[in-house]
């Protein structure tokens, strides 16, 4: 399939954009032009929220100079859902799995929002 190579618009056989485009269901909690956020299928904290973009990168090491600014947006993205969730203050975690190593199991950038309960240290 396109979904590893590609780094266009969308990729008919990736999972992320079939859910950006509403062809694949998904409870979707904020979305705009660049962005959407959708509650992870499988929560491992009360507010598991993942972050994508609308345009097709299959993980975080494909990210360009002209990138930047679409990264930095789904950090203030992130920042303002955790707000309504009511994370702000108790805290939070946003988590990019990059890679096999990494955890990354579906190749569509994408950034998790966990929140809700004391998330132990990373390793
Ligand atoms: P990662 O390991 O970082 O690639 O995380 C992928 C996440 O995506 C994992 O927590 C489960 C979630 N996920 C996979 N398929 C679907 C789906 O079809 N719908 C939703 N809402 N989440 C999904």
């Amino acid at each position: 399939g396109n979904h590893e190579r590609s780094k266009g618009r969308v990729a008919e056989d990736c999972i992320f954009c079939q859910i950006a485009a509403g062809k694949i269901p998904s409870e979707v909690v904020y979305q705009d032009d660049r962005v959407v956020a959708f509650k992870d299928i499988r929560p491992v904290a009360p507010v598991h929220i993942l972050i994508i973009p609308r345009k097709h990168i299959p993980d975080l090491t494909a990210i360009t100079p002209e990138d930047g600014d679409l990264i930095g947006y789904i950090h203030l993205v992130a920042v303002k859902l955790a707000r309504e969730f009511g994370l702000a203050d108790r805290g939070f975690r946003v988590v990019n799995n990059c890679k096999e190593e990494g955890g990354q199991a579906v190749y569509h950038l994408h950034f998790h929002l966990l929140g809700g309960r004391q998330l132990q240290i990373l390793g």
